[in-house]
């Protein structure tokens, strides 16, 4: 039944609350984290429900917002979500009581909803097609729609933090995590953007820039937050704990994004689910400030022409050209530095801060030589 359940989650069905909550009465002990994560969804849409019902909100609005809610949510790889789970469990030292796991589920899904509206938002500005093996919501609603829908996602967030938080004593701490991480990854993402559009094209792509943007664009919200949101449920106010969690969350962010710019050009759709544009899009990736620094007089002249052109020609030629250039194997060997600097991190971490080594051991083992 629960692998029945989870398959109609997957095909993206509106679950019904009672139902989720009576297989996870069922199957407490039988069931995974993750899938006791994903039963634990339809608090935070029937959250949602009972929030639009309180304002009388038109039925014909309300479910078109929880539509695209469970669209845009679901169907990831959640580890954003998970995370806040696994932390908290690490950083008290012992099994979640079913109120700590709910607690720490609910701000997991909200971190999962961010990732949800800034997607939506990110594959328009990216001119992406899939996501999540799915087209993307833009190009099933309407520019204008999924832009509006993202704005409303992003809305939702304070509005479920308020009715599932009130009473918790760092709820204005969570609030403002929250506003602050989708500022930061809003400026990150406005630095993406104006880098693949800077007229002087390639020339301004080096690695200080591409230090900020994935900083900002990703670090942030991917790896801060969650782990942010963990140290404030357990009650962890350390500034030194803060320091550390922000320290590795760039360093993890870094390689995170970098992974995802070497996928978008040498991945496959099966296992990521989209379809890479950076090359067409003109973006500052990792893989273009590597190709800068080594290519020849001619192999940048060459990268000049086709980098940031719109047809797959072109495409093709880069992709060439960063065989030529030996990039997947720089590539190998950047992995092989961050594996060992973020190793160094990790076991430098003082413990007496409250801070966890394993919370980041375990981050770092979910996206190590990920393929999606
Ligand atoms: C990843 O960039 C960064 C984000 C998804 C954050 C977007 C932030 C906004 C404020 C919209 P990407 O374009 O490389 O991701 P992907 O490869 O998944 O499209
Ligand atoms: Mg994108
Ligand atoms: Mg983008
Ligand atoms: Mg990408």
């Amino acid at each position: 039944k629960t692998r029945e359940y989870l398959a109609y989650y997957i095909k993206l069905k509106v679950m019904k609350h009672n139902e989720s909550q009576n297989i996870l009465e069922e199957n407490r002990e039988k069931i995974d984290i993750k899938q006791k994560f994903i039963l634990l969804f339809p608090i935070v849409l029937r959250g949602l429900e009972e929030i639009l019902d309180e304002i009388k909100c038109l039925q014909s609005i309300k479910q078109s917002l929880l539509l695209s809610l469970q669209r845009n949510t679901l169907g990831g790889k959640n580890f954003r979500g998970l995370c806040v789970i696994e932390s908290l469990n690490s950083l008290l030292g012992r099994d979640l009581r079913e109120n700590e796991f709910s607690e720490a589920a609910i701000l997991g899904w909200l971190i999962e909803i961010l990732q949800g509206c800034f997607l939506m938002a990110d594959d328009i500005m990216d001119n992406s097609s899939k996501r999540r093996g799915l087209e993307c919501w833009y190009r099933e609603v309407g520019i204008a729609r999924a832009f509006n829908d993202s704005q409303l996602l992003e809305a939702c967030i304070p509005l479920l933090l308020r009715k599932f938080y009130k009473a918790h004593p760092f709820y204005l701490d969570l609030l403002e995590l929250f506003r602050e991480v989708t500022f930061l990854t809003e400026l990150g993402e406005q630095k993406d953007l104006l880098s693949s559009a800077e007229a002087k094209r390639i020339f301004s792509f080096d690695l200080k820039n591409y230090d900020f943007i994935v900083t900002y664009k990703t670090s942030f919200y991917s790896f801060y937050l969650p782990v942010k949101c963990a140290l404030l449920l357990s009650g962890n106010l350390n500034e030194q704990a803060n320091a550390t969690t922000k320290r590795l969350s760039k360093l993890l962010g870094y390689y995170f994004q970098a992974q995802d710019d070497f996928l978008d050009c040498f991945g496959n759709y099966a296992s990521l689910g989209k379809v890479g544009m950076d090359i067409e899009d003109n973006k500052c990736t990792w893989l273009v400030c590597q190709a800068k620094m080594t290519a020849t007089a001619e192999q940048l002249m060459f990268l000049e022409k086709h980098y940031g052109r719109r047809n797959q020609e072109s495409v093709l030629k880069v992709k060439q050209l960063y065989r030529e250039i030996g990039i997947p194997n720089m590539y190998q060997n950047f992995e092989e530095a961050m594996v060992e600097k973020i190793m160094t991190e990790i076991n430098g971490i003082d413990e007496s801060t409250g801070m966890k080594k394993i919370i980041f051991f375990k981050f770092f083992k979910l996206i190590h030589k990920r393929s999606r």
